[in-house]
């Protein structure tokens, strides 16, 4: 089953959306496997955003990132990668459309609450970068038949 990984950044812990947002998550579906209140230590937000290494607001990005507390998840279930990407809105909060959470819940393209993987790739790598295989967890929910 796919996996995901989101992580509701300083901005969406400081506004207090972090049930919120699980809710959103859960409502729809998906399955929470793994989560984490934790503060990024500069080295692990240099690797996160590594493909943003040149552009300049990376700076930014990672002083941000490593503002204050942020959620870590992993999340399952069938094409939860793409779906969680849908369910974020836009990367531009001027752009993401209301109902989805950046356009429910930001307004500026730094400070919009939630990051999400975009590809089975960055999956892998971003689950990888912020959980131990033993923070994960296998389970069944007898709900899940009613959605799958
Ligand atoms: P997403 O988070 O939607 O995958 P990316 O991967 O393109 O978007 O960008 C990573 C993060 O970098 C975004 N969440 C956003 O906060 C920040 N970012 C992207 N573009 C800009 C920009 N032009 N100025 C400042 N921050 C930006």
């Amino acid at each position: 089953m796919e996996r995901t990984f989101l992580m509701v950044k300083p901005d969406g812990v400081q506004r207090n959306v972090i049930g919120e947002i699980v809710s959103r998550f859960e409502n729809k579906g998906f399955k929470l496997v793994g989560a984490k209140l934790m503060q990024i230590p500069t080295e692990l937000a240099e690797q996160h955003y590594g493909e943003h290494k040149e552009r300049p607001f990376f700076g930014e990005l990672v002083d941000f990132i490593t503002s204050g507390p942020v959620f870590a998840m992993v999340w399952e279930g069938e094409n939860v990668i793409s779906t969680a990407r849908l369910m974020m809105g836009a990367t531009n909060p001027k752009e993401s459309a209301p109902g989805t959470i950046r356009g429910d819940y930001a307004v500026t393209v730094g400070k919009n609450i939630i990051h999400g993987s975009d590809s089975p790739e960055s999956s892998a790598r971003e689950i990888g970068l912020f959980f131990k295989e033993e923070e994960l967890v296998s389970y069944e929910k007898a709900m899940n038949n009613w959605i799958i």
